[in-house]
């Protein structure tokens, strides 16, 4: 009983969040390079506007973020001292193509990455890799327009090509676009999407979705037939929504809303799309451009696994009176029932079993928990030592609801990455307060810090777990 034998236990990172080293070695300009912390991030976030029509004059956090790009060796042997199986990160799409719509990749970014993938291999920790994590070149938008144009289609392809041609026997697991779901959420960040005055809004989102899923597809069929080793999967915002009453109109207006995150999913792993979606789509006024090539692509290449980040559930009620509550750029309705983080993410660890049983009954394909953690401000004691009993808790409960999903419900899961296994730039806030990690970096907000990597209290607690395979919590 309990965990597989090889579960890979392991942490999360994504490229922009904590390898800073933004211009070096010829990287080129990314979407989430030049978004701006404080009030206006969220209208650029969510497509609203332009950002200094993306001149690179400005410091954020994330240029710089934790140096990882320089460090990476010294953090590797840090996750490896901790007993990960398991290490996900992504690849700077901007490192390998800095235009994104050259012809020829940059052999820098590509050393880069072989080298991180060796130095993995050395310690036994297989890398699962995000191809793109929030990450759109801005030639690319500028150019195109990002996602909601076709030609994105073939700049995607020649990266993952590139990339499954150049790391095969290193890397086996991929995910193909981090969190395809928060596209309707964060469209600037999931599809470099701005859009113009009066533009539909929706018609724009889903289009864009649709050259993503075909792009995923499409990458899947590269991917096995260049290695058919290769193991690919989707990678969705998960989180079930609840209804707040049990008021049958609030417990259809939940199904809705679960609907409107499956229809990424279903596509992906069932492999067209849904009736529920069709009619909706088509209730909206929404045509979307499709070809029988991509109808056939769709079908034919389906995810090998079903992977997700989960923090939270969601609570949604037609009483437009409740107060809302934050949670990882969702809006959701406060839940009576659960304490919440600084930053107003409810917790709720048998959320994580329901969400797990949910995504199970509807795929029957392996899951694989690629994002869970509590974001705090950590505080060094006297001794130099963050004491995150706070996070070893948060980390604890979610770890024991995985466990009954695998013990109690027969859930087939390959593997847990914790999110910020280190401490990295915020996606939602873009600040380096909020962190996650089990090793605390001296780095702050304007850039300053030695850059020093420390062991937090979570660090040992997490070795332990692993070393018992999920037993000792
Ligand atoms: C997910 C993203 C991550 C990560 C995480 C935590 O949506 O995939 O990139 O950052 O959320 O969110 P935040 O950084 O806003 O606390």
């Amino acid at each position: 009983m309990g965990f597989r034998q090889d579960f890979l236990w392991g942490g999360a990172t994504a490229a922009n969040q904590c390898e800073g080293a933004y211009n070096t070695d010829g990287r080129g300009l990314a979407n989430v390079d030049v978004v701006p912390i404080g009030n206006e991030r969220f209208d650029i976030i969510s497509g609203k506007r332009k950002m200094l029509d993306f001149e690179d004059g400005y410091f954020y956090p994330a240029k710089k973020a934790i140096d990882m790009y320089h460090h990476y060796k010294e953090d590797i042997k840090l996750f490896a001292e901790m007993g990960f199986k398991t290490y996900r990160l992504s690849i700077a799409w901007t490192r390998i193509f800095p235009n994104g719509d050259e012809l020829e990749p940059n052999e820098k970014g590509l050393a880069f990455y072989e080298d991180l993938f060796k130095t993995c291999q050395q310690y036994g920790i297989e890398p699962l890799v995000t191809i793109t994590h929030f990450d759109c070149p801005i030639h690319l938008i500028k150019e195109y327009g990002g996602w909601r144009n076709r030609k994105m289609i073939v700049f995607y392809e020649r990266l993952v090509r590139t990339l499954f041609t150049r790391y095969k026997g290193l890397v086996k697991y991929w995910l193909t676009f981090n969190e395809i779901n928060m596209i309707l959420h964060a469209p600037f960040m999931g599809a470099g999407l701005v859009f113009e005055q009066g533009e539909n809004e929706q018609q724009t989102k889903y289009q864009a979705a649709h050259h993503e899923l075909v792009a995923s597809a499409l990458a899947t069929k590269i991917a096995h037939e260049i290695d058919p080793d290769n193991m690919i999967g989707c990678m969705l915002a998960a989180g079930e929504y609840y209804p707040l009453t049990p008021k049958p109109e609030d417990v259809f207006l939940a199904q809705q809303k679960n609907h409107e995150n499956y229809f990424f999913i279903d596509v992906q792993s069932r492999g067209e799309y849904p009736a529920y979606a069709l009619k909706a789509l088509e209730r909206g006024g929404i045509e979307i451009d499709m070809t029988e090539e991509d109808v056939t692509l769709l079908k034919q290449h389906t995810v090998d696994f079903i992977s997700f980040s989960y923090y939270s559930s969601r609570v949604v009620t037609t009483d437009e009176s409740v107060e809302k509550t934050a949670g990882n750029i969702f809006k959701s309705v406060k839940n009576p029932y659960l304490e919440a983080s600084e930053w107003g993410w409810q917790i709720d660890p048998l959320g994580l079993r329901t969400t797990m049983n949910a995504i199970y009954d509807r795929y029957q394909k392996p899951l694989f928990i690629v994002e869970n953690g509590l974001g705090a401000i950590d505080m060094p004691d006297e001794s130099g030592c963050v004491k995150d009993d706070y996070r070893i808790s948060y980390l604890r409960e979610h770890i024991k609801a995985m466990k009954d999903a695998v013990e109690l419900d027969g859930i087939d899961l390959l593997g847990y990455t914790s999110w910020g296994c280190i401490d990295l730039v915020s996606a939602g806030t873009g600040e380096m307060k909020k962190r996650y990690g089990f090793i605390y970096v001296d780095r702050d907000n304007d850039g300053n810090g030695s850059l020093k990597r420390t062991k937090k209290k979570s660090f040992d607690w997490y070795k332990k777990v692993i070393a018992s395979n999920g037993e000792d919590l």
